[in-house]
């Protein structure tokens, strides 16, 4: 097999770059571990960034988030025993962005790979990747039992923190930053009409943040230790400590009801730099992991794949290498300031296990500025929506 771009991951990120290559008239073929039944049915982000929102639509992709997706002005943020704030990203950046699932997304995207008869090879088993600083890059991987080969052009690491395609960079070649927290989110969805914001609370007793997928449909976080199992966490539970985490009135209104999903995510900052080694460009979660604080993962999935797939549009439309060299260093910079401030409001939000009274007052005086000062609200609000993309 032959093809330009050959893309590792059928996540968002590659499915994404798939699609905007074919608009661009660029041959690619998609390789995923997993069914697609698998990929669909992950439940992960929800909030999409302006940009995230104005992209989707500029590549076809809006029909069915224009209907469904709740566009939402700014969040809310609640800390005990006070009335919750809101930070107005529309009032500050004239930008709404839009609770969208990821899941809807990667549905919205595998329809158009299959109207368009993209190539997606899925449960594509033990993906290797040769001969990355030559001209003439390959793929290995196993198929039904058999083995095949893709000869391409470029490779597109979009498989994920835990995929191959970071691993097949040299250690020599790579520098990277992480970041372990110690605590984790606990997460559910439920069939109940969400409450009205999207709010963040921080609470002594940890950390809870309401969102939401459509009017029928909530997703709730909680703080966690790392050692939480689901099973010691019934619905009811999971309730009564959400609740105990929110200001009373907005816990008076929370819908509660049965989970249909509950799952758990440890936190975790991750870059690795450069996001590029000979042939191979990495994009998404395969070169950085922000936690999930601030929204921030799937939208810079999407900016890197903006970034990647202009890069090489104009080397295959105009042999223009610009945009492809500079790749990394301009995806970077985006990904340095969402990891920065996924990172200041998990350390803002959350209870780590050593706070003293100190480090508590602390995060109250930083939420009473946020709360008082139209300057920090404005800079948050800024942040949150996202950073537009680099020309
Ligand atoms: P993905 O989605 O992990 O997709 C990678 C794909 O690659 C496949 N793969 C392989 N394929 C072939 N060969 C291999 N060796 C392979 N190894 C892996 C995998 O099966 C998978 O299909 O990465 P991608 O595309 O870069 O997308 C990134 C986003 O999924 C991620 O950043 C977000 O979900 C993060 N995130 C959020 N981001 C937001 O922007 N807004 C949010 O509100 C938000 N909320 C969240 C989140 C992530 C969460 N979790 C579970 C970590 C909430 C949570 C709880
Ligand atoms: C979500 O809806 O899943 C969500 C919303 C906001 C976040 C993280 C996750 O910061």
């Amino acid at each position: 097999m032959r093809t330009q771009v050959a893309i590792i991951g059928g996540g968002p990120a590659g499915l994404l770059l798939a699609h905007i290559l074919d608009r661009h008239g660029i041959d690619s073929v998609v390789l995923e571990r997993q069914t697609r039944a698998y990929v669909l049915k992950r439940i992960r982000a929800g909030v999409l960034e302006a940009g995230t929102v104005e992209l989707l639509r500029e590549v076809g992709l809006g029909e069915r988030l224009n209907r469904e997706g709740h566009s939402h002005d700014g969040s809310a943020i609640a800390w005990a025993g006070r009335e919750r704030f809101f930070i107005d990203t529309k009032k500050y950046t004239g930008k709404s962005m839009m609770a969208y699932g990821q899941t809807a997304i990667t549905e919205d995207l595998y329809a158009a790979r299959d109207a368009a008869g993209g190539q997606i090879v899925d449960e594509a088993a033990d993906v290797q990747l040769h001969d990355l600083t030559s001209d003439r890059p390959c793929v290995t991987f196993d198929k039904d039992g058999a083995s095949r080969r893709i000869d391409c052009d470029y490779v597109a690491g979009c498989d994920g923190f835990h995929g191959v395609s970071r691993q097949s960079t040299p250690d020599s070649m790579l520098r990277t930053f992480d970041k372990g927290y110690p605590f984790g989110w606990l997460g559910i969805m439920s069939e109940t009409p969400p409450f009205p914001d999207l709010c963040y609370c921080y609470h002594q007793r940890g950390f809870a943040l309401a969102s939401m997928r459509s009017p029928m449909l909530s997703r709730y976080y909680i703080q966690c230790d790392l050692d939480t199992r689901l099973e010691d966490w019934p619905d009811e539970r999971f309730w009564e400590e959400f609740k105990a985490r929110c200001p009373q009135k907005m816990a008076d209104a929370i819908v509660t009801g049965p989970s249909i999903e509950k799952s758990l995510a440890p936190l975790r900052s991750f870059v690795a730099e450069p996001m590029r080694y000979g042939r191979l460009f990495l994009a998404g979660d395969a070169a950085h992991i922000v936690p999930p604080t601030g929204a921030k993962g799937l939208n810079l999935a999407v900016s890197d794949v903006f970034y990647l797939s202009r890069a090489l549009a104009d080397v295959y439309r105009r042999g223009d290498p610009r945009h492809l060299d500079g790749y990394s260093d301009m995806a970077l910079r985006r990904v340095w300031g969402a990891v920065r401030l996924s990172w200041w409001l998990t350390n803002l939000l959350h209870r780590f296990p050593g706070d003293t009274a100190f480090d508590q007052r602390m995060k109250e005086s930083q939420l009473d500025y946020l709360a008082s000062s139209e300057h920090a609200q404005a800079s948050l609000a800024e942040q949150y929506v996202g950073i537009p993309f680099e020309e």
